[in-house]
């Protein structure tokens, strides 16, 4: 700090998993986002049509007026469901993303919001076979001598465990296998690429686990101990042979068996995942595959072995979570509306009731939720009232009636929870807020009292929520106090001893067990084993829209440069990422006369967006690849990638499924203004 002004900002070089290092997203946070000229630094109230983002400046009192009075009328005219919060993880923090917006709106008795966008299948497949998705501590890899980077791109998404990586590769000799249908860049740096088709991981697991069992691969003491349903698991493992699975994944019958084979032998073993495979009709029952491949193979005993993926149940286990959001001010009778459908929910005749009032905040959805037509189209309504909190004029707050400013993390109070390792921190503000931005939890308060709401939860302070949330019994937490964390900055959570949480099982499945047979999945009406189901939207399971649409689309967060779609807005960060490209095959591209470089569309019936082709082997034939994060402003067709993205939601989990999307792709001539796949 200089004169009241943030100058330089930096990593603690002291902490363990990050040394100090900064990703490419945040590096030039202070010019990028706390300083940035394109702030929303003042409440603005819309002066054209929807979308357009034309607006004028008012004031606080202004805009806080408009609101209330509006959300008092929808409210008595068509109850208060008729109002509807969307909100994701905008602002990382469990103060400003998960405290007074749910008290308020649950206060307010607003329609509630499924938030399972991100983690929520792929955490309900792992507890289907294991009882939880936490698996061990992902620091632990310094100790593997296998790492299957299965569906996570490390290098790009998740770069603080990639040293770690590589740190087992120089100590142990480890071996890092990718399993990606796109040849990422961790893929590119591995020792091993596995490139199946997409959606089809489930086969794969299952074709490994036959190798190991028709080898006698597998920990028969662990199995016989710590397993429930071996004998059925067996017997559907005969389902998957080599051969079948070979055709299954489109990988060959030999690299299945040496995999399995480096699965079993090469120990310890450790599955890496995220979240890239979840999101998929079949994600569920793919994460839920693979939990079994551990406790086949015993890896669970060895230190650095089993499974690692999102840990923030660490957080969620010890910190009192019941302190920020008080669910028992929650009126679960109120329906609910999940996140994928926002689109449906603000379209759909039958709504009763309609939604009139939609409150945005720590979220874009008209550029990272599926649908995004349909989205824009319900926005577009008017007689919805939208009101979007925001640091940026993103694509969704251009639909806005009122934009109000939101604080950065350089100018809020917080406590930063984490899913991707264990450490606790303190987020202190440096900086007084810019122009009359106010943090989420502010927002509420001030709404809540010209709302009149009149309850003490909706009168806590910051630094109160964040003393309830530490004060907890749990042994995780000894020792971590509000003054400790905020001398140091940040705390690691005090994990157990023993590093191997499950080397004497002890999984808390209803069995205790891992189960390859489960009864709550047969409760559910599903498969009690795991199996392979083709991808919900797919040639496998769509000949006919298979034939119009043949490519499989994938759009993860391929861009560097991108938060979802945060910076997506920011010309510095679209100039690094050099275009929204299309990664497609040379099998693919030399079928429709495209060649490296050429711009091209890419649609199906939801949508159309306009991409430059890179012709390479980064996919397989009938597959192609866009990073997500792009707005769809700053494209041709006004429309970005999930324009053309399904919004089915899963029956395990709840999240969403828009990675099985098909698409076909043409080359735009230079002399057509339109082209295929114009509405
Ligand atoms: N630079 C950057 N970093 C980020 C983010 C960002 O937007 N940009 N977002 C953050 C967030 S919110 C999250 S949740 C994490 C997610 O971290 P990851 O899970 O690592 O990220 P994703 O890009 O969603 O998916 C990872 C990989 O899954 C692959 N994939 C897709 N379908 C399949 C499939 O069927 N099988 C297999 N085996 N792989 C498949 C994709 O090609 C992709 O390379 O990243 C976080 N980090
Ligand atoms: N096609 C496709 N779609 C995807 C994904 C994908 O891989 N492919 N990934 C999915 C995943 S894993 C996730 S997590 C979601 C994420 O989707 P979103 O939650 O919508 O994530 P962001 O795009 O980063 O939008 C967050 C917004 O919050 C704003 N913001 C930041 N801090 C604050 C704050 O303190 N207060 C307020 N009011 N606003 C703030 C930012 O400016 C930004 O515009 O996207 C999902 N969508
Ligand atoms: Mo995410």
């Amino acid at each position: 700090m200089e004169d009241g002004r943030a100058v330089e900002l930096r990593g603690d070089p002291d902490h363990p998993l990050t040394s100090g290092g900064l990703c490419a997203k945040v590096n030039s946070y202070l010019e990028d986002r706390l300083y940035s000229p394109d702030r929303v630094l003042h409440p603005l109230r819309r002066t054209g049509p929807k979308g357009a983002g034309e607006f004028e400046r008012v004031s606080w009192d202004e805009a806080l007026d408009a609101i209330t009075s509006r959300l008092r009328r929808v409210i008595s005219e068509s109850g208060s469901e008729a109002v509807l919060p969307y909100s994701y993880m905008g602002t990382q923090g469990m103060v400003n993303g998960m405290s007074m917006d749910r008290r308020f709106f649950a206060l307010l008795g607003a329609s509630r919001l499924e938030r399972t966008i991100c983690g929520d299948t792929g955490q309900a497949g792992y507890a289907a076979t294991m009882g939880t998705s936490m698996g061990i501590d992902p620091e632990e890899i310094v100790h593997s001598r296998l790492i299957l980077l299965w569906g996570t791109n490390t290098v790009t998404t998740n770069l603080h465990l990639w040293p770690l990586v590589l740190r087992a590769q120089r100590e142990n000799g480890a071996k890092v296998v990718v399993i990606d249908p796109v040849r990422t860049r961790t893929a590119d740096r591995a020792d091993q690429h596995v490139q199946p088709m997409p959606g089809t991981d489930a086969a794969l697991a299952l074709g490994m686990m036959h190798v190991i069992v028709d080898e006698a691969l597998f920990d028969e003491e662990y199995v016989e101990q710590h397993t429930l349903g071996f004998e059925e698991l067996r017997e559907r493992l005969l389902d998957y042979p080599p051969g079948r699975v070979a055709r299954l994944t489109g990988l060959g019958e030999q690299e299945i068996v040496d995999l399995a084979r480096d699965y079993a032998t090469i120990r310890p073993s450790l599955i890496r995942s995220l979240v890239g495979m979840e999101h998929r009709a079949n994600g569920a029952m793919t994460f839920r595959a693979i939990a079994c491949l551990p406790a086949l193979t015993g890896a669970w005993r060895d230190r650095g072995g089993g499974l690692t993926g999102l840990v923030g149940g660490f957080m969620r286990s010890s910190l009192r979570m019941d302190r920020l959001s008080m669910p028992e001010l929650e009126d679960l009778s109120l329906r609910e509306i999940n996140m994928m459908q926002l689109g449906r929910a603000l379209t759909d005749a039958t709504m009763d009731p309609p939604v009139r009032a939609l409150f945005v905040y720590s979220s874009n959805p008209a550029t990272t939720a599926p649908a995004q037509n349909l989205i824009r189209e319900g926005l577009a309504r008017a007689d919805l009232f939208t009101v979007v909190h925001e640091q940026f004029l993103t694509d969704t707050a251009h639909y806005a009636d009122y934009v109000l400013p939101a604080t950065t993390q350089a100018e809020q109070l917080d406590l930063m929870y984490s899913w991707g390792h264990a450490y606790l921190a303190l987020n202190q503000p440096a900086v007084q807020p810019q122009g009359e931005a106010v943090s989420n939890s502010e927002l509420f308060r001030r709404l809540a009292e010209r709302l009149g709401l009149d309850h003490p939860a909706l009168r806590e302070s910051d630094e109160e929520i964040i003393r309830s949330v530490l004060d907890s019994e749990h042994p995780y937490l000894d020792g971590i106090t509000f003054e400790r964390l905020a001398s140091t900055g940040w705390m690691k959570l005090r994990l157990p001893e023993d590093p191997r949480p499950y080397a004497d099982g002890g999984f808390p499945t209803p069995s205790g067990r891992v189960e390859f047979v489960s009864a709550s999945m047969a409760s559910l009406g599903l498969d009690p084993l795991p199996a392979y189901e083709p991808a919900g939207e797919s040639v496998a399971s769509d000949p006919d829209l298979g034939e119009r649409f043949p490519l499989a689309l994938i759009s993860a967060k391929h861009g560097l440069h991108f938060l979802n779609s945060s910076y997506g807005g920011s010309s510095r960060h679209v100039a690094r990422e050099k275009g929204p490209w299309l990664d497609i095959s040379t099998a693919d591209a030399e079928l429709r006369s495209i060649s490296d470089g050429d711009l091209v569309v890419a649609y199906n019936d939801r949508g159309r967006i306009e991409l430059r082709a890179r012709v390479n082997d980064r996919v397989r034939r009938g597959v192609v690849s866009t990073p997500s994060g792009w707005w769809g402003s700053a494209n041709a067709t006004g429309q970005s990638v999930n324009a053309l993205t399904p919004d089915g939601v899963t029956t395990l989990g709840r999240g969403g499924d828009f990675h099985d999307a098909l698409v076909e792709v043409a080359r735009v001539a230079p002399d057509l203004s339109s082209g295929p796949g114009d509405p």
